[in-house]
């Protein structure tokens, strides 16, 4: 099997290569990546003499580019995104043109090159909030709140028309929040644990009551594993840690394992449309595809709090230029980056 992986110099893209070399012997892994701030071939060290992996910088917009690097694949998993909701929110255009664009270019080249399956990578936040208590399940209505997520379910309507009208062999995952090793430090763990092991604040959106399904990268992989290989063409599939929390309760829990004081927490301005709550029902994985979570919160928080603090070269890697300038404005300067978006014009440079 000569697996196409887009986005995957990424978080979840490069556990996913290196999982799929460790486990399976007989696929290769063609990487295609763009490179962008959130890309970086870091994470791949460990594999990259590995003769059943290569890699090629593209853009998954790029028809063209696409077409070359696709020739000879059997299988598509397509990781590449813009990621971050916040970001989606201070500059909404990128994640229209990966997100929906980048899916079709992707689609269209497949469709012609004869590719024999492909997952599609999607998330837990087309589905929206979830009211306490309830939980989403493949068939829950569409209903995302933040650019990013609707960028996301539109492209996840593309691959279901794809499917519908052209008989293309595509498949969905939705999962909800990975953590763990080789995450970018803007999303809430990674950020979290590098700031607290610097004594740094720990900023807390609104009143931190937010919830989130928590789910390690780990099982995430084999999950897309699975469906890769047995799932149903054209079914969705959600894929979650089944560990709801508030994140209140979350950095608290991060707290104790780094043995770090509360006084650490900050309230800050909340994102703009925050969504309350995500929970995912998982049955299907479990019934169809015998999947289910093997990794828990405790073992997995020990495990990714371990990874950040032995690999400080890692994160001084990504933690200079841009994401610094990024904090910047989004996190020291925030109450007037976010009174300028909500005034409708862009934050100030
Ligand atoms: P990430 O931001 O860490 O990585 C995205 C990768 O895609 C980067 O390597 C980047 O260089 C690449 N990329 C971006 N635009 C590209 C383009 N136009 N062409 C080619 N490559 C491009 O993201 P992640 O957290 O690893 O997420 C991977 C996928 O999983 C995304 O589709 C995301 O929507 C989905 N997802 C993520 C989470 C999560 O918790 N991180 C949860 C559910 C779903
Ligand atoms: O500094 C912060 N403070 C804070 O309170 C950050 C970065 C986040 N938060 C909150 C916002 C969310 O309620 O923590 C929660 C998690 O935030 P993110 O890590 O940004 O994740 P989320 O918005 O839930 O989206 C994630 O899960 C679904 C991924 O980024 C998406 O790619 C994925 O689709």
């Amino acid at each position: 099997m000569k697996l196409f992986v887009t986005g995957g110099a990424g978080f979840i893209g490069s556990n996913f290569i290196r999982h799929v070399l460790a486990l399976k012997k007989g696929y290769s892994v063609v990487n295609y990546d763009k490179l962008t701030y959130a890309g970086n071939l870091a994470n791949l060290e460990s594999i990259a003499e590995d003769p059943r992996y290569s890699f090629v910088r593209g853009d998954i917009c790029d028809a063209a580019a696409v077409e070359q690097a696709l020739r000879g694949c059997n299988a598509i998993v397509h990781f590449a995104a813009e990621s971050h909701v916040d970001r989606s929110i201070y500059e909404p255009a990128a994640s229209i043109e990966t997100n929906v664009k980048g899916t079709f270019v992707l689609l269209q080249i497949a469709r012609k090159l004869g590719v024999e399956r492909f997952v599609h990578i999607s998330t837990d936040e087309v589905y929206g909030d979830m009211l306490p208590g309830a939980f989403a399940d493949e068939n829950s209505p569409l209903q995302p709140s933040s650019p990013y997520s609707s960028s996301k379910a539109g492209s996840d309507l593309l691959v279901r028309s794809y499917v519908r009208t052209y008989g293309f062999p595509a498949l969905i995952t939705r999962s909800s929040n990975n953590y763990g090793p080789f995450q970018f430090p803007e999303k809430f763990m990674p950020l979290m644990i590098t700031n607290a092991l610097d004594d740094k604040p720990l900023p807390i959106y609104g009143d931190g009551k937010q919830q989130r399904d928590w789910l390690h990268v780990e099982d995430n992989c084999r999950g897309v594993v699975a469906v890769l290989e047995r799932g149903r063409i054209g079914e969705v599939y959600n894929i979650g840690g089944l560990d709801v929390e508030e994140n209140l309760t979350m950095l608290h829990r991060l707290l104790r394992v780094l043995g770090k004081p509360d006084s650490l927490l900050t309230y800050v301005k909340d994102r703009p449309g925050h969504d309350r709550r995500y929970a995912l029902d998982c049955a299907k994985m479990e019934k169809e595809l015998g999947w289910k979570p093997a990794i828990s919160l405790d073992e997995g928080l020990r495990q990714t709090i371990g990874w950040y603090q032995s690999n400080s070269d890692w994160m001084a890697g990504v933690r200079k230029g841009d994401y610094l300038s990024y904090y910047d404005k989004y996190y020291v300067n925030r109450d007037t980056s976010l009174h300028a978006i909500a005034d409708g014009g862009k934050a100030p440079r």
